[in-house]
């Protein structure tokens, strides 16, 4: 049964210079030569005309995509009109006047999905992009988008297939002189598929920076210019600054965009023992900081400073202006004042995660969904692999077909209906 045919504003609401209108369904085509003519020639071209609505004529232009060679497999209108709010809504009005309803969230695009024009983790994908709040996390977006993942999961399965089949085959016809796998073998084989999930894991932390960013903590004693190197980060007065010790008495967060990389610093409140309430409150805050933290930067204004934690620690010895640190070798000296260095810091954060390598890797683990079932996938074969070893091979056979139903999730070829509306509700409306 074909599916009724939807339409949805695919541009924001609000004033624009234009906007446009997508309707999708077997019958778009048809509807919209009710109203606008003259149509294009034919399809995938785009052609001026007019656009009769209730009340008014527009001009508008308009393109049409016959199924399935349109984004969501079946035949697509797209109308350019103006834009703002009313002339918009009237364009709707007309598609919904002629036959078609309003698509509800991702409507669009879970039927590409249903046409087996993209799978989940395609629209993952286009949502991570949207969603995107830096090059690199568009960048992982993109390699969803093009199946990166989508692939490697179907190799992961290829194997699991072949191991199934030859350990059913052994279970089925044992006295058979075939070549079938041992316990020790197959425990081997399954070792190796195991070890390539595990690899993917690895990537997580550097994906949740790419999606993220990297949470940087400033911190150190009172005074020494967390709160003015806060600053020279920004380029801005954020913080208050004063010769006061114990300036800072809340955490402060605040982000930019530095290359292709997120950073998200927070200042902090200066350690050392509290002299009231409110200063105990500010250091314990600023310990959460510090433990939420990235990589911490301990500023400090002295040499014989030091900060025991067990994160990531770049030493920055601040008031380069007016301090000698010429015998310094264990950290970056810099001028939050002047704003010496404060570049070079920036770069040291960067190189410190390495995300230069890590932008320009095509598999980055960014979406906890893909990741719980990795990590399912990853527990079936550690158990699968004791299985093995202990000769259970029928157990071996139904673990391994369970991981191979989970990985199945992950592209949507064995995902249930739950899992695909709450996936396609994440997007915009007219998407
Ligand atoms: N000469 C010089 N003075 C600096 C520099 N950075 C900060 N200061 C001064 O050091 C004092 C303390 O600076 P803040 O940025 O408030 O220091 P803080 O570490 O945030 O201090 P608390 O919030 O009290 O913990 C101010 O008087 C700043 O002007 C610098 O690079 N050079
Ligand atoms: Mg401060």
């Amino acid at each position: 049964m074909s599916e009724q045919t939807i339409v949805a504003l695919s541009t924001p609401v609000g004033r624009s210079a234009i906007a446009v209108v997508r309707m999708s369904g077997e019958d778009s085509i048809k509807i919209a030569g009710r109203f606008f003519h003259p149509m294009p020639d034919k399809p995938n071209f785009v052609r001026v005309g007019k656009l009769q609505t209730e009340h008014f004529a527009e001009q508008a232009m308009c393109v049409y995509f016959v199924a399935p060679h349109s984004y969501t497999g079946e035949n697509t209108v797209e109308f350019y009109c103006h834009g703002g709010i009313s002339v918009p809504q009237a364009v709707i009005q007309a598609c919904l006047d002629n036959g078609a309803r309003m698509a509800t969230n991702g409507e669009f695009s879970k039927r590409a999905f249903v046409n087996g024009k993209q799978n989940l983790t395609n629209a993952e994908g286009i949502i991570e992009m949207i969603d995107a709040e830096t090059v690199s996390g568009v960048k992982a977006g993109v390699n969803l988008l093009n199946n990166k993942l989508g692939e490697l999961t179907v190799k992961l399965q290829d194997k699991l297939t072949d191991m199934i089949s030859r350990t059913e085959v052994a279970l089925d016809y044992p006295e058979e002189d075939l070549e079938l796998p041992t316990a020790q073998s197959l425990r081997g084989e399954i070792a190796e598929l195991h070890g390539e999930i595990s690899q993917l894991l690895g990537t997580v932390s550097a994906g949740r920076i790419v999606k993220y960013g990297i949470n940087v903590a400033i911190a150190g004693r009172p005074n020494v210019g967390k709160s003015s190197l806060l600053n020279a980060f920004l380029g801005s007065d954020r913080a208050i600054v004063s010769s006061v010790e114990g300036t800072t008495r809340d955490t402060l967060n605040e982000s930019i965009a530095y290359k292709d990389t997120k950073f998200n610093f927070v200042d902090t409140a200066g350690i050392r023992n509290a002299r009231d309430e409110i200063e105990k409150e500010g250091i314990r805050r600023t310990n959460l900081a510090i433990a939420d933290a990235d990589v911490v930067l301990f500023v400090t204004d002295r040499k014989d400073d030091f900060l025991q934690c067990d994160k990531k620690i770049i030493k920055v010895y601040n008031k380069g202006d007016v301090n000698d640190y010429s015998d310094v070798s264990d950290g970056i000296v810099v001028s939050a004042r002047t704003g010496q260095n404060v570049e070079l810091l920036k770069q040291t954060v960067y190189d410190a995660f390495r995300m230069g390598e890590i932008n320009n890797s095509d598999l980055i683990l960014t979406n906890q969904r893909h990741i719980d079932c990795l990590k399912t996938a990853s527990e079936l074969l550690k158990n699968a692999e004791e299985d093995a070893q202990n000769g259970t091979l029928d157990c071996v056979a139904s673990t391994l077909h369970d991981a191979w139903q989970v990985l199945g999730e992950i592209t949507g070829t064995q995902a249930n209906e739950d899992i695909i509306d709450r996936i396609y509700s994440k997007f915009c409306l007219g998407k």
